[in-house]
């Protein structure tokens, strides 16, 4: 059913999703300020696939020209990064001229190699100064990121179109609060949702600052902000019990709901604050929150999609730590897996979450903001040439998805554009180059030079023609 559809709408845009902690390296360059992923490095390097820490990112903060160029050559015409808070800052938070000239360069050069740069403003990097004054559960800290944003807003308004406040805003409370994957490797879930909470009303005074700094005129007429998230498609078993079916309540409401409610309503899903409530995790709320988050309604929105979650009801109430559980996990037969991230290949969610979002939330537009299949790397095959020989995974793998986005845009989804994530490899974090995302293949063994593999000439194709064959 999803190839009867194979062509985009003629002002769908194709661009790259990036971000300035996994691109931009010069970690310790122009007074930038230790953030999280330098310090986890500093600390444990062991932590960090070949022992590849934050330092590097994939170069491109020396060659962004060059980069630009390239994107632009393969047909793209947006390119998604972030701006780093411990560049763009210095430990008084206020700007640093350095680095606030770096990002003043790196958008000229976009614009001189004809690519929009869509600038987010936070990508899991908190400066480290304010994450050992309590991060993201201390109000100043909230606080010191609305300041961030409204310099960022007042320095860049006149040359940036598209703002976005925060990537993934679900994935520090869970990797680093909940599941323990990353540093500070906490297991508290109350402590994870009161971190859900701060981001929440950290981003709506981001945007409030933006709609003032636009009314004043410091912020372009034409400007939009927006918010970027990973939402996962939840599905359950067949044939649901009542409590399998409440835990996808509680899963979508946590990951998807809590994000889309606030962007659209500038509110929380009271059901999920009553049932937390009910389990006893309680948000630190205060008097005047409620206005607050009233302002975090914005334009447009970013999804980001990788997998679906499929879940059931919980074997037990609690976890080993004590902490309230929701869901079990459920392992689908029929899935098929990158083994190498060991996520869920499933296309057809992004078109089901697409009809959720038209059926539920009609008047939200939004855009794919990063979709992409990582391999590791030393599975990768080539050519007498040297070319990386990817076609066979890379090319299904986003045909498939573009196709059921087309079926989702024909039924009347209000979707802009697509956004692939790495189309130049990157960092991926503990990760470093284990998987690699790109078209674009960055050789570590050759100075971080950059060669096109063998998808890149499809996806010039697709970009160009809009026919996805
Ligand atoms: C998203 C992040 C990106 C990127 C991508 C791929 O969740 O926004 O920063 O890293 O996932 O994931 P990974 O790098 O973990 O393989």
């Amino acid at each position: 059913m999803s190839d009867q559809i194979t062509k985009l709408p003629d002002d769908f845009f194709f661009g790259a999703a990036m971000s300035g902690p996994q691109t931009e390296g010069m970690w310790q360059g122009m007074g930038k300020l230790e953030n999280m992923w330098d310090l986890w490095s500093n600390t444990d390097i062991r932590a960090f696939y070949n022992r590849v820490g934050s330092y590097a990112g994939n170069d491109m903060g020396a060659r962004y020209a060059e980069d630009f160029k390239m994107l632009h050559e393969l047909g793209l015409s947006s390119v998604r990064t972030s701006f780093q808070w411990s560049r763009l800052l210095d430990a008084n938070g206020k700007l640093n001229r350095e680095g606030a000239d770096f990002y003043h360069k790196m958008l000229a050069a976009a614009k001189e190699a004809g690519i929009e740069l869509f600038v987010n403003l936070y990508h899991f990097d908190m400066p480290a100064y304010l994450f050992r004054r309590g991060g993201w559960e201390n109000r100043e800290v909230v606080e010191a990121y609305a300041t961030y944003a409204r310099t960022a807003f007042e320095e860049f308004g006149q040359e940036v179109t598209y703002w976005f406040t925060f990537n993934e805003p679900i994935v520090e409370p869970e990797q680093r609060y909940e599941h323990a994957n990353w540093y500070p490797f906490i297991h508290d879930y109350a402590r994870a949702r009161n971190v859900q909470y701060g981001i929440s009303l950290a981003h709506a005074l981001a945007v409030d600052a933006f709609r003032t700094l636009q009314a004043s005129g410091a912020v372009r007429a034409d400007a939009k902000i927006g918010l970027i998230n990973c939402f996962t498609p939840p599905y359950t078993r067949e044939n649901p019990t009542p409590a399998d079916l409440e835990a996808v309540r509680m899963t979508d409401g946590i990951h998807n709901r809590w994000w889309l409610d606030l962007v659209t309503k500038g509110a929380l899903p009271t059901d999920v604050i009553e049932t937390l409530a009910q389990r006893g995790v309680t948000l630190p709320v205060r008097a005047g929150d409620e206005a607050i988050l009233a302002r975090g309604v914005v334009d447009w929105l970013g999804f980001n999609y990788y997998q679906p979650v499929r879940v059931q009801a919980p074997a037990a109430d609690t976890d080993e730590f004590g902490n309230p559980c929701f869901a079990d996990p459920y392992k689908w037969p029929e899935a098929v897996m990158n083994e190498s991230r060991g996520w869920e290949i499933y296309p057809r969610g992004i078109y089901d979450f697409a009809m959720k979002m038209t059926r539920d939330y009609p008047q939200l537009e939004w855009f794919v903001s990063e979709n992409g299949i990582g391999i590791e790397e030393h599975n990768a095959a080539r050519d007498a040439n040297g070319c990386i020989q990817d076609a066979s995974y890379r090319v299904p793998f986003v045909r498939d998805h573009l196709r059921w986005v087309a079926r989702a845009i024909d039924e009347g989804a209000k979707c802009r554009g697509y956004h692939y994530w790495g189309v130049i490899d990157c960092w991926s974090w503990n990760n470093a180059y284990k998987n690699r995302y790109g078209f674009i293949e960055v050789n570590l063994q050759d100075n971080y030079n950059r060669h096109l593999k063998e998808s890149a000439e499809w996806l010039r194709k697709v970009a160009t023609t809009h026919v996805i064959d």
